[in-house]
């Protein structure tokens, strides 16, 4: 292993936190020291067996073929007039590692990671594949450093044969359950149902008879009649099953968004038309009554063919983003990102979107994005475009606005999600349809700072109509489900 490494420079900057204990002192404020100054002779000529200078690129490095005890040297060098280490301190180390080096087996890895014993106490290893830094403390290599995990590939998982084709999925953790799923399928004879998860994948758990549903906090399809309920269902612990807890008038519900703020609960449902023709129409939000145990009517606001309601958090405010799809005529409307202001939603921001389906908020360091999935352009009679730029805005602190940072191409857009795997962000758009067919990949976009979102994975679905991400017991997944298919796909995010 140490073969394969060609170490250029070896720094240990020490910077401790001031600790005194009795008579024993711990070392501090320590300058940066050369650790390879203090194992190398000044003349390259007389270096040590296993060590030889070598030059890449106009740098000059050491590479050691095989760790040598002349290599060793009394702490008492470094930490001069302390006794105890530093309860702190980093080791900047710069490597070259050949292409030998970054293809060892895991096996062979593995192998090495086992051999640790009392005659390498003490020593560091340097893992190139798993970018860690270890230390051999007599039995077993200890981690000093470890690089967060990365997304390696994308597997297929379970692919979960469903009663309908589904509009919609939720997955969400039932203290004493586990992790579950919701799902909004078509067919109104086989209504919707709740699945759990388990080692092999989502099973079955519970049908939801009543048509059109809605299981609270997490989903609702409308009925396609000018008016329409939507039912709340609660968990109960007692028959561990969703019951039927309030029916609430909505006209043709294409999405429900529960919050909070102030301790109090609210919801806000997208009513998406009235009759076969009417999209602009108000939309509801609905505060928890504690004393009458309802939801009740807290506030009215005007939509267009209303799809999503997104609420997020910046600070000591509240946002509320609506994505409203068509006013009748065109696809072509502002969607209207709300503040909470004295007890109500007030207008922020416009944004122009097309057929505007979903909005999602995510946060990158301190920065704050809005991602909005754009369905389609159309106009009166004419064509329908579905290949058009669905955008992320990023929210301008100094300004208080949202501004475009990145258009990207999508198909007839109808969800976008945002996830985090290790130090690594992702965001995935389901492209539905691209005119002419409903089997289209759908994309996989990781964050490259500078570049913004580009896209890193490609993943054949058929109809596709929203991304879920979900971990459990440290995997991470991704399920997606199906508008034109009686199926859903459950991908495993393999990691490195
Ligand atoms: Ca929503
Ligand atoms: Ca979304
Ligand atoms: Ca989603």
């Amino acid at each position: 292993m140490s073969s394969l490494i060609f170490v250029q420079l070896l720094l240990l900057g020490l910077r401790v936190i001031s600790t005194t204990t009795d008579t024993w002192r711990h070392c501090t404020d320590l300058l940066p020291l050369d650790l390879l100054s203090f194992v190398l002779e000044r003349d390259t000529s007389k270096l040590v067996p296993g060590v030889h200078m070598k030059q890449a690129g106009g740098v000059r490095g050491v590479h050691f073929s095989s760790p040598h005890t002349v290599l060793s040297f009394p702490s008492s060098q470094l930490l001069v007039n302390c006794d105890l280490f530093p309860k702190e301190f980093s080791i900047v180390v710069t490597l070259k590692v050949t292409h030998a080096a970054s293809t060892v087996s895991k096996k062979h890895q593995d192998l090495l990671l086992r051999s640790c014993s009392e005659l390498q106490q003490g020593q560091l290893w340097f893992n190139p594949l798993r970018k860690g830094l270890y230390l051999c403390d007599g039995t077993a290599w200890i981690t000093v450093l470890e690089d967060h995990k990365r997304l390696d590939y994308v597997s297929e998982h379970q692919v979960l044969t469903t009663s309908s084709e589904t509009h919609d999925v939720e997955v969400f953790q039932v203290p004493g359950m586990g992790l579950m799923a919701a799902m909004a399928h078509r067919s109104k004879a086989s209504g919707s149902a709740v699945y759990l998860w388990t080692h092999s994948g989502f099973k079955l758990y519970q049908n939801i008879t009543t048509h059109e549903a809605l299981v609270w906090r997490h989903f609702n399809m409308g009925k396609k009649s000018e008016m329409d309920f939507s039912v709340i269902y609660k968990w109960s612990k007692k028959r561990k099953k969703f019951v039927r807890f309030q029916s609430l008038q909505t006209y043709c519900a294409r999405d429900w968004e529960a919050f909070n703020i102030n301790r109090q609960t609210y919801l806000a449902v997208a009513n998406h038309r009235q009759g076969n023709n009417n999209h602009t129409i108000d939309s509801v939000i609905y505060r928890w009554n504690r004393l009458t145990k309802s939801f009740e009517v807290h506030q009215m606001l005007p939509t267009s063919g209303a799809y999503d309601w997104e609420f997020f958090t910046v600070g000591p405010y509240h946002f509320l983003v609506v994505a409203n799809a068509f006013d009748g005529v065109t696809t072509s409307v502002d969607s209207v990102i709300y503040v909470w202001i004295n007890g109500s939603f007030q207008v922020f921001q416009t944004i122009k979107t097309f057929c505007a389906t979903d909005w999602e908020m995510f946060q990158i360091g301190g920065r704050v994005f809005l991602v909005v999935a754009n369905g389609h352009r159309l106009h009166g009679n004419g064509p329908s475009r579905y290949a058009i730029n669905s955008t992320i805005y990023e929210l301008d602190m100094n300004g208080q606005l949202f501004v475009r940072f990145q258009d990207i191409v999508t198909y007839s857009a109808v969800d976008w999600e945002f996830f985090s795997l290790g130090e690594e962000h992702f965001l995935v758009v389901a492209n539905s349809f691209n005119g002419e067919s409903y089997s289209l990949n759908s994309i996989l976009y990781r964050w490259q700072g500078y570049e913004g979102f580009v896209p890193v994975h490609w993943l054949p679905t058929i109809g596709c109509s929203d991304w879920e991400f979900f971990s459990f017991k440290g995997e991470s997944y991704l399920i997606y489900s199906s508008a034109k298919a009686p199926l859903s796909k459950v991908f495993k995010l393999k990691t490195y």
